[in-house]
């Protein structure tokens, strides 16, 4: 995306699909705080716009601050502590100042010489950052309208493709040293850098993400009872929580239900499970005899190919939109096994799409990290604190879910969309 027109392109089409996100809430919803986890959904475009008007017009122009919102819509703070003392964001004023920056932008934008000695410039670099911050929180609005109780949104529900031929439970990868982090990704974010070899033993893993169906064994194996399967803190989370199931699951007349976007049905049992924290995954993990996989082995088995090295998502280079359940054309994740093409050079189903999958790994540092372009992206976060999640979820735009994409969450969080695949020592 290094010309005018890809990014103008790029830039408008992110902003008709954050719009159309929101166009089906009425104006006066808008301002709720459905989750004490979530920012009110007024508070998220505020806060794109605010990002934009920042690196595109204050750092990349020098721009003056636009009179009124340098409080309001603080980019860099604890995004959803913050928002008990904002003051009451007025959906009308906010999508004129959205409006209002974005038209700024495209003005300086027939202007800009990308061959300045801007490293903001470099391969569009600021525009990605700016674009796919964008699109990550039209994943954050998602959750907030996951969370909605009233029903009445639509939701999309595009029919899965054809199906991805039959494999065997669990693939062998070999062992061996492989490239762990973007390579040749004009936009990664500082924390997949700087790329670096990292052995892997030889491990088992799940060629698809846990299901519904073998979740409900868990549950219904009284998984949330048995203390041996889970870790001190996890087990301490369980208890607080009391937690007996997925976040959303009830238990209805004729089994489980879950309800989400408002409406209830049965979890589909060939679905990926997904709204369930670290622990709970952890917990199935060593019920069912097995572990959760590294970062690095996810990262391995989603993008590494033995003969022909590193390719950005497991099927390769592009995605055409048949590969993955990405870019929420269907809010929910598909049934396992349902994306020919999507595989990985090892066979792997659905690594890229879906549910993200929680990996073993702390949010840490990669040797020779270097915060760029600031700190609070990433480097803030680093530590025990957070884990790993890899691969994307049904509501990740493919330009967010290449294989080098690190995402990190607290491990008790299940309001993300996430889920997870298992593995094994071989
Ligand atoms: C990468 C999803 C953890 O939402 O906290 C958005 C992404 N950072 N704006 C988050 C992000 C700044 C971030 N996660
Ligand atoms: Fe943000």
């Amino acid at each position: 995306m290094d010309s005018r027109v890809e990014i103008r392109a790029a830039l408008e089409e992110a902003r008709t699909a954050t719009e159309g996100l929101l166009e089906p809430v009425p104006d006066a919803e808008l301002g709720a705080h459905v989750s004490s986890l979530q920012s009110p959904l007024v508070w998220d475009l505020a806060h794109v716009a605010r990002f934009e008007e920042l690196w595109l017009l204050r750092n990349l122009h020098g721009h003056e601050p636009i009179a009124g919102h340098e409080e309001v819509y603080q980019a860099f703070r604890d995004e959803r502590g913050a928002q008990a003392d904002l003051p009451k964001l007025r959906p009308e004023a906010t999508r004129a100042y959205a409006a209002d920056v974005r038209e700024r932008v495209l003005r300086e934008l027939d202007h800009i010489d990308f061959d300045a000695p801007n490293p903001l410039l470099r391969k569009g670099f600021v525009f990605g950052l700016v674009l796919q911050h964008e699109l990550q929180h039209q994943e954050t609005m998602l959750q907030t309208l996951a969370l909605r109780t009233d029903g009445t949104y639509p939701v999309r529900n595009a029919d899965p493709p054809d199906r991805a031929a039959d494999g065997p439970d669990q693939i062998k990868i070999d062992g061996g040293s492989f490239i762990l982090g973007a390579t040749d990704e004009p936009w990664a974010y500082d924390n997949e850098l700087v790329p670096h070899e990292v052995e892997t033993r030889p491990f088992l893993i799940d060629r698809a993400p846990v299901t519904n169906r073998a979740f409900a064994e868990f549950v219904d194996d009284n998984g949330y009872g048995t203390p041996r399967c889970w870790s001190a803190a996890g087990w301490e989370w369980r208890q607080t929580e009391d937690a007996s199931a997925p976040l959303h699951w009830e238990r209805g007349n004729r089994g489980w239900e879950r309800v989400r976007f408002g409406h209830r049905e049965p979890p589909p049992p060939d679905e990926p499970v997904q709204h369930v924290s670290f622990f709970e995954a952890e917990a199935f993990a060593r019920w069912a005899g097995k572990r959760l996989p590294t970062e690095a082995e996810w990262e391995r088995a989603a993008t590494w190919d033995e003969r022909r090295g590193k390719s950005r998502y497991p099927w390769g280079r592009e995605f055409m939109g048949y590969e993955a359940n990405l870019g929420h054309t269907r809010f929910s994740p598909a049934p396992v096994g349902s994306y020919a093409g999507g595989e990985s050079p090892t066979g792997c189903v659905q690594l890229t799409g879906d549910v993200w999958e929680w990996t073993s790994s702390y949010f840490q540092p990669y040797p020779g990290f270097l915060s760029y372009p600031y700190p609070e992206y990433s480097e803030v976060f680093f530590g025990e604190e957070y884990r790993v999640l890899r691969g994307g979820s049904w509501a990740t735009d493919p330009l967010v879910a290449r294989g080098s994409f690190r995402n990190w969450e607290h491990p008790s969080r299940r309001q993300i969309f996430a889920g997870f695949r298992c593995a094994k020592d071989a």
